[in-house]
């Protein structure tokens, strides 16, 4: 039973939904199954020395072949509510708005959707996460090229909702545009892999890349949004937004001023340079103007216009806290994060939290809590929890001690409870949660080492094999306390 929520019997809408979160990538395998074609996720993958343990999303949980079965133990877990994402290169294979549509992609997302929905589960669905078609990459460089890549995405958004809208009410644009342009193009960490390190053997601008793609995405996402509201919103019903992700900034000294300001800053370069265009200004933030200058693109008036108001929700992602510290030195010109530096303990030497299996995840619900409150107050939008979960250590077979995780089941009570608080307590919209994730999967660049799972994945077995761990059950106990009943 839940313990330490008692206090938050019902305080959640009754039309609350919660559920899982996956990525097509991380999950479906079937990599060139039925004509699909490659995403840049598949070059990367295939490239040596890129993922930790050399693995490749080719099969991934085999959730193409098995989603009968995975409905049905989500269904076990009582979920309202299950968030996926479509892969653009399984439905139009290169990507293009002149290029054909493959029938038997489109197939396999409607008979999922239609799955989901047999059994009462209401599906979310996202355009993309992160699987850029490899053809348009190759074709003109991909998001680099807003001109070219605008309409092909928006062409794609289209064949999603003539052929799906008339099922999926809840439609996301894009899941993190800022992960992907500052893995993808700064860090170079992810696909497609460009950065101004060398050391890579990569090539690229950090100091400029990161902020057009940036710009594509936002635009993209914009006449995306403008054609669903126009063509689709009124006949189908549904809504449409985008999901941005965040981690929290705290100042390392609470008490300086300075520092105070860096942790200001670093939320901005975070997450108010995708959300102030969106719920706020139409532009940029001016901490970021001030630092970037013209390497940050500048808005057309008809681009401003369409961005501003271009999400009917907030849709958050959040794992994490990190404590933050204002630098003397002036910004590197490869500098993304706003001339700071991010520090896991604070000026009194209290951590940001118990360490999991991913290195820049720390488990810190109290973090969470005020992220929600300052997105509440600059945005003030209903928001979507989208994402939200943690890896443990040393999850490596299904034995009775990784399967009773935890570790994990901490996690979530202290997130999910900090949901429940923020609602009642501070008066913070909230209409969704969903935990990151349904099973343990591939995890990007980590491969198959890092296990976000409520469900234990057998990697080395033929067909996968499923093991529920303990935190789905106490995942839906807590809801089950929390949301009112109707
Ligand atoms: C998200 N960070 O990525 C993605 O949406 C998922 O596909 C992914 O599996 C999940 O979180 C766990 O990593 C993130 O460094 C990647 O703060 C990095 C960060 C946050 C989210």
């Amino acid at each position: 039973k839940p313990h330490k929520v008692k206090d938050l019997k019902g305080v959640l809408r009754s039309d609350f939904h919660w559920g899982y979160a996956t990525a097509a990538t991380q999950v479906e395998g079937g990599w060139n199954a039925d004509d699909k074609g490659l995403s840049i996720w598949d070059t990367f993958a295939h490239t040596p020395r890129k993922v930790k343990d050399g693995s490749t999303p080719d099969d991934a949980v085999l959730s193409y072949y098995k989603y009968k079965e995975d409905v049905a133990l989500m269904k076990s877990y009582g979920v309202t509510a299950y968030r996926f994402s479509l892969s653009w290169s399984r439905i139009i294979p290169l990507g293009g708005k002149d290029d054909p549509v493959n029938e038997a992609g489109l197939q396999y997302y409607e008979n999922l959707i239609d799955e989901l929905l047999e059994n009462g589960i209401t599906p979310f669905v996202t355009l993309f996460h992160w699987d850029t078609p490899q053809a348009l990459e190759d074709r003109y460089g991909g998001m680099l090229n807003k001109e070219m890549y605008t309409p092909d995405f928006v062409n794609y958004a289209r064949v999603c909702f003539e052929r799906l809208g008339d099922r999926v009410k809840h439609w996301i644009t894009y899941n993190e545009p800022g992960v992907y342009t500052l893995a993808g193009y700064a860090a170079g960490v992810h696909a497609p892999a460009r950065s101004s390190n060398r050391k890579l053997n990569a090539e690229g601008d950090s100091s400029t890349e990161p902020f057009i793609v940036g710009h594509t995405e936002l635009v993209s996402h914009a006449y995306a949004v403008q054609l669903y509201r126009e063509m689709f919103q009124h006949q189908q019903k549904g809504m449409i937004g985008i999901t941005l992700h965040g981690n929290y900034s705290e100042p390392w000294d609470s008490d300086d001023p300075l520092d105070q300001e860096a942790a200001e800053r670093a939320r901005e370069f975070e997450i108010a340079w995708y959300a102030d265009p969106v719920y706020k200004t139409g532009d940029y933030p001016a901490s970021m103007r001030a630092q970037l200058g013209d390497r940050l693109p500048h808005f057309t008036a008809e681009e401003s216009k369409l961005t501003l108001g271009s999400s009917d929700f907030y849709g958050m992602n959040s794992y994490t806290t990190f404590f933050v510290r204002h630098l003397d030195t002036p910004p590197d010109i490869n500098d993304h994060s706003g001339n700071i530096e991010k520090l896991d303990t604070n000026k009194q030497g209290v951590s940001r939290g118990p360490e999991s299996d991913t290195y820049w995840l720390r488990t810190n619900p109290a973090g969470f809590r005020k992220l929600l409150n300052w997105i509440w107050k600059r945005y003030g939008i209903p928001i979507y929890i989208t994402e939200n979960g943690t890896t443990a250590k040393a999850e490596t077979e299904p034995s009775e001690e990784v399967l009773n995780d935890t570790f994990r089941i901490e996690f979530f009570e202290g997130y999910i409870g900090a949901v429940a608080r923020a609602v009642k307590e501070d008066g913070v919209d909230i209409r969704s949660y969903f935990a990151w994730t349904f099973t343990d999967n591939w995890e990007w660049a980590a491969g198959y080492t890092d296990r976000f799972g409520v469900t234990f994945v057998d990697f080395e077995s033929k067909d996968k094999k499923r093991y529920p761990k303990k935190s789905a059950t106490v995942i839906r106990e807590l809801f089950q306390h929390m949301v009112k009943k109707e």
